[in-house]
């Protein structure tokens, strides 16, 4: 019988895995492990983890997931992706038997030869539809997994202060803290913040890539990393170090166009690194400002998602 979200009481969950996307974060990783206490299976990770996912596992007392590798027969769960070029390259496609999601299904995303199980919300996080999945299933989550659940709705939703912040997600961080045993999730999150911002010793090319997205679109290849942190200046002072790790990353990788976005969380401003002419010119475009020095400063643009993205994606598809 076909796996199910809806019928979990006669899914087969022998080799079953729940995988989220590359570059793991908190909302990825918090997920694939609720979906394996929820679901079956167990939990695994696309990538090495950011210092705030790290720190939130610690925190919140829960396993490292193993990471992806290929077995002969096993069945993916996906969680908070459904584009090709964010899934790791050892996942067969057809071996995938469900999405649940929080992303808009753009240029590339995953296709099936059978219809597959999918839930795609437009809320926070992933982490979001996992807790209300649990309470329609009538399930409490472990401890354990609740903390991890709520620090992947506070991650995505900058502790909901992001444009991507559903009326769903507060709530759902609410009752997941009273499970959690977390008594000030504002200070979680502040937390989590701060372990993330702690990147004095992270290469260049490490936070490059800590937060780094694929897309195709119209058939250009861009690639977009992003860093939220509450100390923009240690990265900002690091720009010449980011041009040369954009160069080798966008001959590496074949891109059109490559960005990288300082966010300061605090202040609620971009600054993007302008790596050549070419991206000057469809970041001008396309977020109607100027380039300056290799930089465009963008306040108010905190959302690669919902701010930075679509309106290259107009662009393009235009
Ligand atoms: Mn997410």
């Amino acid at each position: 019988m076909a796996f199910d979200l809806d019928t979990p009481e006669t899914n087969e969950t022998d080799n079953l895995v729940w995988l989220g996307h590359l570059s793991p974060d908190s909302d990825t990783i918090g997920s694939a492990i609720a979906a394996a206490e929820l679901f079956g299976g167990e939990a695994r990770r696309a990538g090495e983890l950011n210092k705030e996912t790290a720190f939130v596992l610690d925190y919140c007392g829960a396993e490292l997931p193993k990471m992806i590798s290929k077995v002969e027969g096993q069945k993916i769960g996906i969680v908070d992706f459904n584009q090709k070029t964010q899934l790791h390259k050892d996942v067969n496609m057809n071996d995938i038997v469900a999405i649940i999601d929080h992303h808009a299904i753009q240029d590339q995303p995953i296709t099936f030869n059978t219809v597959i199980s999918m839930d795609i919300r437009p809320w926070g996080s992933a982490a979001t539809i996992l807790a209300d999945r649990f309470e329609k299933m009538g399930k409490q989550p472990s401890k354990s997994t609740a903390c991890v659940l709520l620090a992947g709705i506070l991650s995505d939703t900058l502790v909901f202060e992001s444009p991507t912040t559903s009326v769903f997600d507060k709530p759902f961080a609410e009752k997941l803290a009273k499970i959690a045993g977390v008594e000030d999730m504002y200070a979680f999150g502040l937390a989590m913040m701060e372990a993330k911002s702690d990147l004095a010793d992270v290469s260049t090319y490490d936070v490059l890539k800590g937060d780094f997205k694929h897309y195709e679109i119209n058939g250009k290849k861009v690639g977009y990393g992003v860093a939220e942190t509450l100390r923009p200046e240690q990265l900002v002072e690091r720009h010449a170090e980011f041009l040369k790790e954009m160069g080798g990353e966008k001959a590496k990788q074949g891109l059109d166009y490559i960005f990288f976005a300082i966010v300061d969380t605090k202040k609620k401003e971009t600054q993007l690194v302008i790596y050549s002419g070419a991206e000057a010119e469809l970041a001008g475009t396309a977020y109607g400002a100027a380039a300056n020095d290799g930089w465009m400063v963008l306040p108010g643009l905190i959302s690669r998602k919902k701010q930075l993205m679509p309106v290259i994606q107009e662009v393009l598809s235009a």
